[in-house]
């Protein structure tokens, strides 16, 4: 398995200088931020953030990501031309880093993406407060529950599209007459167009999991669980239609068992996002240090999971907690992401060793 890191350009107070000094660390996953869902990609941008992130000393290998615009998944009209611009970005995503990763190892390049929508990810405390000082993302039903989106209540930096009050209306008012079913059908929809197109330029697709894995104010959320990826890898039977498989989302429901997805799906899997939650309560829970034992989630069998069915593509650390005083994006500082990049570096290597003993 390959480390890699997120990076956020520019407004990122995280830098790539210090990235870099990250032990075992090469690859970056990064993206045009700064462009909106639905805007295409010019090649030249591209081009120039390869170029900073390898005068950096680092490789670019994932795109997290070329976000899919709300029109294709409710379908609306202008789906079509949304569609064609994911795929202008697609294509010079291919044209600048290639089939293969600039470093000329094996591994395919990576497109992530969502199918969450309106919402990414979504929590409903940015620094909870943890009982070493620590400050935690954390979600609970209740305190959602009673959020009103429409005032603005909830705002995440991760979120890439942010929508006037009156778009957001309209948006959250379509979005209650589509059940789940009808974005199963837009999701086949936007697969069916783009995979063959990923496939042919020798990249991949990895859906990240809804995050938090059930439906949120009143919109649906789809992929879940085991069952959703599997109707998901059914749409399209190509190695490119794969999963970017997050422990952090789907580990929030107790019912979701990492050990036996990772096993499951190693053959799909293209992308691994890796961080521990604690469950504190149905549909609650807090993120934690990436240690097991800081969590719910057994870290250390979800590698070996991973290592053993034959996983080698990249991972990430995933949200950090903010320490030593660090303030920045949540989720995303330094130096607790750093230490997890450590302690995952160590099951990957102490598996390894298992393995070698076993075999
Ligand atoms: C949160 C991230 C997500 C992820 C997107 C992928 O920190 O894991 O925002 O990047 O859902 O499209």
């Amino acid at each position: 398995m390959v480390l890699t890191f997120r990076w956020y350009d520019e407004p990122d107070p995280v830098g790539l200088d210090r990235i870099r000094q990250i032990p075992g660390l090469s690859g970056i996953v990064a993206a045009l931020y700064d462009l909106k869902p639905g805007e295409a990609w010019p090649e030249y941008r591209v081009a120039a953030l390869r170029a900073r992130i390898e005068a950096a000393g680092l490789d670019w290998r994932v795109i997290e990501s070329i976000p899919v615009h709300e029109e294709i998944k409710y379908g609306g009209p202008e789906r079509d031309a949304r569609i064609e611009a994911w795929i202008d970005s697609a294509r010079s995503v291919a044209k600048v880093l290639g089939p293969r990763s600039p470093s000329g190892s094996e591994e395919p390049v990576v497109i992530t993406y969502n199918f969450m929508p309106v919402f990414d990810w979504t929590r409903s405390d940015l620094g909870k407060l943890l009982p070493d000082g620590s400050k935690a993302l954390a979600y609970e039903e209740e305190v959602v529950a009673k959020m009103d989106p429409l005032e603005g209540e909830l705002e995440l930096p991760g979120w890439l599209a942010h929508y006037s009050r009156s778009d957001l209306y309209r948006l959250l008012q379509r979005w209650r007459e589509i059940g789940p079913e009808e974005l199963w059908s837009n999701i086949a929809y936007f697969l069916r167009a783009v995979v063959p197109v990923v496939e042919e330029l020798g990249m991949r697709l990895a859906i990240h999991p809804d995050d938090p894995p059930w439906p949120i104010f009143g919109i649906p959320r789809i992929i879940t669980d085991s069952t959703a990826l599997r109707r998901l890898l059914s749409i399209v039977d190509s190695r490119a239609n794969s999963i970017c498989l997050c422990s952090g989302s789907f580990g929030v429901l107790a019912s979701n068992d990492l050990v036996a997805m990772a096993e499951e799906f190693s053959d799909r899997i293209s992308f691994v996002h890796l961080r521990n939650v604690k469950i504190t309560g149905p549909r609650s829970f807090q993120e934690s240090a990436h240690w097991s034992s800081s969590g719910s989630l057994d870290m250390a069998a979800i590698v070996r999971a991973l290592i053993a069915s034959g996983y080698s593509g990249p991972f990430r650390p995933d949200h950090g907690r903010m320490i030593w005083g660090e303030e920045g994006r949540p989720g995303y500082g330094l130096h607790d992401r750093a230490l997890g990049a450590q302690y995952l570096l160590g099951l990957v290597d102490a598996t390894r060793l298992s393995l070698r003993s076993t075999s």
